[in-house]
């Protein structure tokens, strides 16, 4: 934790404050999902529901957003309110963290941006659904989520679905590994493509169990090698979609957004939306269940990590 980040930056709920000077278990959670990867009121009832499953484990929910400049650590009812009607709601990576704070704007925090400020918290596992990647053609455009680079600099443990096929996983893994992430499997061999449980490429180490993963993070942080670590996990089999109808629904959004003439920051966003109207509704029943479970997932690590 650094004392003057906080004063001078961050409103830390008392609850996750006094849970992290404890030692007890806390879980990141990211805003970006929220306001920028769900409808409303969908992602209401996501964020609630949510932050219930890591109390359930024994862990304190820690949600992440910028709102008037502040970098906020745990929302309230009205808070998350306004990340889920997203109205003015920037979507904020890294680089853009700087300017949202200064100019006092507000916006949705990013997988990079809530490693960001859980580590300025001292919170060290995050859940997510999808990380950013490397995306398809990123050989030529060189678009490649900055969600990569935290993993590779910021201790924190990423607890995630897999990457969805908008994205070009076999590149985003080869990247990981050239920054030294490690990319695990909760008990899978494969590393998970979101809505599927396989993505046909393998992780770099099976971890059977939470205790296993709060393990080698433990061995990670402890010799001082740094940087963050990746935990695939797989969406539940129930929840889990067709491989090949997924593949053809997502190239389906992909020649929307070269059409439409999208870059940037607003990709991401634009293939989500658009992959749930074409599965008209069914890929966002799975994205929530998928992301339950990786609460739960990381609730576990949580727990075991604050055991070591
Ligand atoms: N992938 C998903 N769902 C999401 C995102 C990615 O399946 O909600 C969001 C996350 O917040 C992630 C961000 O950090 O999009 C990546 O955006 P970009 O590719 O612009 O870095
Ligand atoms: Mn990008």
């Amino acid at each position: 934790m650094n004392a003057s980040i906080q004063r001078d930056f961050m409103d830390i709920t008392p609850e996750i404050e006094q849970a992290v000077r404890e030692g007890r278990p806390v879980v990141a959670l990211e805003s970006t999902i929220l306001s920028h990867g769900m409808p409303y009121p969908e992602n209401l009832g996501f964020a609630r529901e949510v932050e219930k499953i890591i109390r359930e484990q024994g862990a304190v929910p820690a949600t992440m957003a910028v709102l008037d400049g502040r970098l906020k650590v745990g929302l309230g009812e009205d808070e998350l309110v306004r990340m889920c009607e997203g109205k003015g709601v920037l979507k904020v990576s890294r680089r853009d963290l700087p300017i949202v704070v200064a100019e006092k704007l507000t916006g949705a925090t990013t997988v990079a941006t809530t490693m960001i400020l859980a580590n300025m918290a001292g919170i060290r596992v995050f859940a997510t659904g999808g990380i950013g990647g490397v995306h398809r053609g990123g050989q030529d455009t060189m678009d490649i989520s900055a969600d990569l680079q935290e993993l590779a600099h910021t201790p924190v443990a990423v607890v995630c679905a897999g990457a969805k096929m908008i994205l070009d996983i076999g590149r985003t893994l080869e990247y990981l590994e050239t920054m030294g992430v490690p990319v695990l499997g909760l008990d899978t061999d494969d590393f998970p493509a979101f809505y599927c449980r396989r993505s046909g490429f393998g992780v770099d180490y099976n971890a059977k169990t939470p205790a296993d993963v709060a393990k080698i993070a433990h061995a990670k942080w402890s010799m001082g090698l740094g940087g963050g670590m990746l935990i695939g996990n797989p969406v539940p089999q129930e929840y889990a979609m067709d491989f090949e109808t997924m593949s053809a629904v997502i190239d389906k959004a992909l020649k929307m957004a070269e059409d439409a003439g999208v870059k940037g920051k607003e990709i991401t966003p634009f293939l989500l939306a658009h992959i749930v109207e074409l599965t008209g509704g069914d890929s966002l029943k799975t994205n929530i269940q998928l992301a339950y479970n990786n609460a739960r997932a990381a609730a576990r690590i949580a727990v075991e990590l604050a055991r070591l």
